[in-house]
């Protein structure tokens, strides 16, 4: 069992490499169905980390998105692109915020509550689980 354990343990997810800073998910009126979620991802590692996805039981589902605008004609166009992934770089940050990623709680199972906490657990490559604890704000 001894000599095991250090093979094991290769296997094993880097637990605490990858650190969230508070965030919040938006508050919407009960009738809007999908909504956002924002938070900051560091990553302490000597390696670069992907997240995948995420789940809520809030949710049917949670994807990762971009904001992005387009001038077309002379307009602004505002939109959002899912991605398949969402690289953090050893040693960096990202930053989900509007205008940039988010994560996208898509169909609401029940309408959220300003001040409620809703857990979300990230998902990234390699089987590491990550799990946080957003308030729901109107900002
Ligand atoms: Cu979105």
């Amino acid at each position: 069992m001894r000599r095991l354990l250090p093979i094991f343990l290769l296997f094993l997810p880097a637990w605490g490499q990858v650190v969230a800073e508070p965030g919040w998910v938006r508050l919407l009126p009960p009738v809007v169905r999908d909504t956002a979620a924002y938070l900051t991802l560091e990553n302490r590692g000597r390696t670069a980390v992907r997240l995948l996805g995420a789940e809520t039981e809030v949710a049917e589902r949670v994807s990762l998105h971009r904001d992005h605008r387009e001038h077309r004609g002379g307009h602004t166009v505002l939109g959002m692109r899912p991605l398949p992934y969402v690289e953090i770089p050893p040693g960096g940050r990202v930053a989900f915020r509007p205008g940039g990623y988010h994560l996208m709680l898509e169909g609401l199972k029940r309408p959220l509550k300003a001040g409620e906490r809703v857990e979300i657990a990230l998902l990234f490559q390699g089987g590491l689980k990550l799990k946080v604890t957003l308030p729901v704000e109107m900002r």
